[in-house]
């Protein structure tokens, strides 16, 4: 079964996510607001407010969208697996004329634990290398060590060098980790802003760059058998390619 209402419901899914996703949702969308021209982005038909069950527990998923002078589209959503699992997915999506990489970030809560906090700046670039200006202000970042870090499976090639991904251990890491992500989202908007359009030629590339982005995430299995479980495989394809990693058009 698949429910499907407007975008404008209420935010109650949030309200029964782990802590850790409610204050990173929140902070995600005050840094949009804050730095950014925002204005609706229309998801698909159907799709901003999903529940489905097919076999084992209900899933539901509550997408927020916006667009911007710099942004094709800025997609947050939150989901909920019955009483077991808690998601954030987040994903930036620059304008193709902006020499801007694509920011990142996942939060799975199992149990009211995080197994997965993952968050980067990915480069879009052909040489798949971050701008000096996101090297220097990421490499300025106090270092911070996590006591459980993560490996990245090998779809994973589209990461950059600061890629944050552990399993935070203690309320501390929790902590640690949502200030990072806003040290990321400051640097991300700063740089967004004051970037200037590229040439129709390097537009290319970095259209291409996305496209590489997309299409190496949707190799997450994990991802997909969570939504093939509550809405079968065509669903979970069709949810992959056009919310949560659709190709920009050329
Ligand atoms: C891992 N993503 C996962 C896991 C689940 C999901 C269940 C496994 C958790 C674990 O290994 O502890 C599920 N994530 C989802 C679902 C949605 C989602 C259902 O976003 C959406 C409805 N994933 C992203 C983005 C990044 C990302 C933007 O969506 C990175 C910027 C990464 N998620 C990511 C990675 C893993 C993961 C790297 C680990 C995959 C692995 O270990 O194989």
């Amino acid at each position: 079964m698949i429910k499907t209402l407007e975008q404008t419901v209420s935010p109650s899914l949030k309200e029964q996510q782990h802590p850790l996703i409610r204050q990173l949702a929140d902070s995600i969308i005050a840094h949009w607001q804050r730095y950014l021209d925002l204005s609706p982005y229309e998801l698909p038909a159907g799709l901003g407010y999903v529940e489905g069950r097919l076999e084992g527990e209900k899933l539901t998923i509550e997408n927020r969208c916006y667009q911007s002078p710099q942004f094709r589209k800025m997609h947050l959503e939150l989901a909920k697996v019955g009483e077991t699992l808690d998601i954030l997915h987040c994903v930036m999506f620059p304008k193709p004329e902006y020499p801007l990489p694509m920011f990142g970030c996942d939060i799975v809560a199992g149990r009211g634990a995080i197994s997965a906090a993952i968050v980067d700046l990915s480069p879009t670039n052909s040489q798949r290398t971050l701008s000096q200006t996101y090297h220097k202000a990421l490499c300025a970042l106090p270092k911070i060590q996590f006591s459980q870090p993560r490996d990245l499976p090998q779809w994973a090639d589209i990461f950059s060098e600061f890629c944050l991904f552990i399993r935070p251990h203690t309320p501390e890491e929790e902590a640690l980790f949502l200030t990072r992500v806003e040290a990321f989202l400051t640097i991300h908007c700063q740089a967004a802003i004051n970037s200037k359009i590229v040439s129709s030629q390097e537009q290319e590339l970095y259209l291409a760059g996305q496209r590489y982005y997309c299409t190496k995430q949707q190799k997450n299995d994990k991802t997909r058998r969570v939504l093939e479980k509550a809405f079968g495989a065509d669903w979970a394809e069709h949810y992959m390619t056009s919310v949560l990693f659709d190709l920009p058009l050329a």
